[in-house]
């Protein structure tokens, strides 16, 4: 299952970008082969599904917010880590308070503007303080390449629920299976509890 991901996912076969400058121990992720490029013109983030204010978000509403620095270990499902890593941006619970998420709803659904991948969490999850819509990584705006203008930070999982080029965020009855979930990976992607890692009880 590691190699679906491992095989399909990452697009760097020669293993150079981990030599160039800014690599820093990250590796490329996208699931589609070109993204568009979104910027202070034409970016928007939309708050959708069972809230009673949808909304839309510019770069500058969202910068606008009270801003919150995270510094933890970035760790794909494939093994690699990278330690330490700075992330900024606004509570994804501050967001959901203000669209003013119904009683009915249980979860929420991540969309992208790459236009396939797709992520989601437990509403419980989505509230957590250490779950971001993050506008920066690294102490600086994030890049293209890392998932910029905008995208989900979900600190305590494996990062493949950090959902890069972040466009939609849809309250839900139920917990949709994202992207990387329908081919087999965990919906609870605790990191060191989910994924087949630390679960053994004969390990
Ligand atoms: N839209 C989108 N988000 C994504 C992915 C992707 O392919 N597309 N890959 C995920 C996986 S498996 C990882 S490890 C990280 C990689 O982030 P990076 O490219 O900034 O290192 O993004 C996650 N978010
Ligand atoms: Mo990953």
């Amino acid at each position: 299952m590691e190699s679906v991901l491992a095989g399909a996912a990452e697009k760097d076969p020669t293993g150079l970008t981990g030599l160039l400058p800014n690599g820093g121990g990250f590796r490329y992720y996208s699931v589609t082969s070109s993204v568009p490029h979104k910027g202070e013109a034409n970016y928007r983030l939309t708050i959708d599904g069972l809230v009673d204010h949808p909304t839309s978000f510019t770069l500058a509403d969202l910068r606008a917010l009270p801003q919150t620095r995270l510094v933890r270990d970035v760790q794909c499902v494939t093994g690699w880590r990278v330690p330490g890593t700075p992330f900024e941006g606004v509570r994804l619970s501050r967001l959901l308070d203000a669209a003013g998420v119904r009683s009915s709803a249980r979860a929420v659904r991540f969309t992208c503007f790459d236009g396939a991948y797709t992520e989601s969490l437990t509403l419980a999850q989505a509230r957590r303080a250490d779950v971001l819509v993050a506008l920066r990584m690294q102490d600086k705006p994030l890049g293209h390449n890392h998932g910029g203008p905008v995208r989900l930070y979900v600190a305590p999982m494996y990062f493949y629920k950090s959902a890069k080029w972040l466009s939609g965020i849809t309250v839900t009855e139920d917990v949709r299976p994202g992207y990387w979930e329908d081919r087999g990976y965990d919906v609870d992607a605790w990191v060191g509890k989910s994924n087949g890692r630390d679960d053994d009880p004969t390990s």
